[in-house]
């Protein structure tokens, strides 16, 4: 199986309400290997880029207004079949719509405030990567876990 990579964003609801370690907790559960992480605040353009397929609907400037609010968790996570498990555990952008036991459906209030963004398919993966991370952002996994002590 592909092992792949996936941009996840625990957006600024979820970091002002305290969730974040919960919703890295659930990613981690699923087998999901954190390869680089940075905790920002947005700049307007960058939250452009990343929402750029979003131009001309009308949530776009109230997203941008709530994206840049505060900060955020940005994370790059690895595993086999990273993109599709990471929308799995997220659920459907809509919580009411969300299934049960994902992080939308139990944690999500709107649309809106839906917690968390993943990336969405094998082409928007790296390219949101590239957007958000520098390759010397991140860690080579396998590499990086030959030194370690304790095996997981
Ligand atoms: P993200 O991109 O945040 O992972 O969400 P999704 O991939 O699940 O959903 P999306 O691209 O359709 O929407 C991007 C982002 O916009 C917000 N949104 C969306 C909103 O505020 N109002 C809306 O009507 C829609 C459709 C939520 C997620």
């Amino acid at each position: 199986m592909a092992v792949e990579r996936t941009l996840i964003l625990v957006k600024p609801d979820a970091v002002q309400r305290g969730l974040t370690g919960e919703i890295l907790s659930r990613f981690e559960k699923r087998g999901l290997k954190i390869v680089g992480a940075k905790f920002m605040r947005v700049e307007r353009t960058l939250a452009e880029q990343h929402y750029a397929e979003h131009v001309g609907k009308p949530f776009l400037p109230g997203l941008l207004d709530f994206i840049t609010s505060s900060p955020l968790l940005a994370m790059v996570l690895e595993g086999e079949r990273a993109i599709e498990l990471a929308r799995q555990t997220m659920g459907a952008t809509d919580p009411g719509k969300a299934a049960p036991g994902s992080i939308r459906a139990d944690l999500g209030l709107s649309v809106g405030l839906n917690l968390v963004h993943g990336s969405d398919g094998p082409e928007s993966a790296p390219r949101e990567i590239a957007l958000w991370f520098d390759e010397s952002e991140l860690i080579d996994y396998k590499q990086a876990t030959e030194q370690w002590l304790i095996e997981s």
